[in-house]
């Protein structure tokens, strides 16, 4: 997908320009340390997959990177984190209101985009994924240092601030190949089970990964009181000793204990058990994709499904 990737970080590059010096310096920024781009490769795979080769694609992809940096600027200002893509965060260089304030340009600036393609669909799934993900990043604010969190309200929000736009980005492929209705619910389920593994590998690597590797901190979900998988599952399989560990760290958001509480995470096998529910949704994204014709496209989509659970980054 290189040259089609080139193509899209050309359409980002161009689209990122204001005349303000501030959006231009902070978008860049961000924009430039790179991350993975996987919400615009679903746009171009499922596109691709499809038979549709008109420049829209191209549009839509960076229109979904945008609305994905969009969240991230929000996501660290609202999370206090301090390193990204390996760099520090926009928030900790440039400050909050700026990060807040160049969020909403490049959202509204996605807007810009999609409007220009001039499909009330490609509206449609854009408006709804954007609520949805605000809807799920405000549910997890509520659930925010409850340790009695059920594992299904945990999964809620991880359908609604990840697989969403994930699904929302499958989607988009097959509405601009004008799909029927059945084949583009079955790119909006590949997308919705895609995102769902990636965010479960993303809460797994919170515990098991490396800062360098991540470019992010390891250990934030903890230090912010955040009750993902991995602490669930070890809160289950624990002592009465350990669930107390875990419980007042997630009650009181600290991660001072973190080398212990990872040791139980470990112990008890809460890492494993996440990685394979992520698997699990995995194949249900490779299952969604058995009614696509069979091109180099779905086998990269296939490959997706191994590389989210197996990442490391
Ligand atoms: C602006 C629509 C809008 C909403 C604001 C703050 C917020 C509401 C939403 C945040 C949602 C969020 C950050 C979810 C986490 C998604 C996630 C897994 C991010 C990391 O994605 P990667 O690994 O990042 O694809 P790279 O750096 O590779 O691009």
């Amino acid at each position: 997908m290189a040259a089609e990737m080139r193509q899209v970080d050309e359409v980002i590059r161009q689209r990122l320009q204001s005349d303000v010096v501030l959006i231009n310096q902070i978008a860049h920024y961000i924009v430039s340390a790179g991350g993975k781009r996987i919400r615009p490769r679903l746009v171009l795979l499922f596109a691709s997959a499809l038979g549709f080769t008109g420049p829209e694609r191209l549009e839509l992809a960076a229109t979904v990177e945008f609305i994905h940096t969009a969240t991230l600027l929000h996501d660290d200002v609202v999370d206090e984190s301090s390193l990204r893509r390996g760099r520090q965060t926009a928030n900790a260089l440039f400050g909050n209101a700026a990060s807040v304030l160049v969020g909403d340009f490049l959202y509204s600036r996605a807007f810009q985009m999609m409007v220009g393609v001039e499909r009330m669909r490609v509206l449609k799934v854009l408006a709804d994924a954007t609520n949805v993900i605000a809807e799920g990043e405000v549910l997890q604010l509520m659930n925010m240092h409850d340790p009695d969190l059920a594992v299904d309200d945990y999964l809620r929000v991880i359908r609604y601030k990840t697989a969403k736009l994930f699904e929302a980005s499958a989607q988009l492929g097959a509405v601009l190949a004008n799909a029927d209705p059945l084949m583009e619910q079955a790119c909006a389920d590949y997308g919705r089970a895609l995102g769902t593994a990636f965010q479960l590998i993303d809460d797994l690597l919170d515990y098991e990964g490396d800062t360098q590797a991540l470019g992010k901190n390891v250990g934030d979900d903890l230090r912010e009181g955040k009750p993902t998988l991995p602490l669930l599952i070890a809160m289950e399989r624990g002592s009465a000793d350990e669930r107390q560990l875990i419980r007042g760290a997630i009650e009181h958001g600290e991660n001072e204990r973190l080398s212990d509480i990872i040791t139980i995470v470990r112990r008890t096998g809460a890492l494993e058990a996440t990685r394979e529910s992520a698997r699990t949704e995995a194949n249900k994204a490779r299952a969604a994709l058995c009614v696509l014709p069979a091109t180099p496209a779905r086998e990269a989509l296939l490959e997706l499904c191994v590389r989210s659970v197996e990442r490391s980054s």
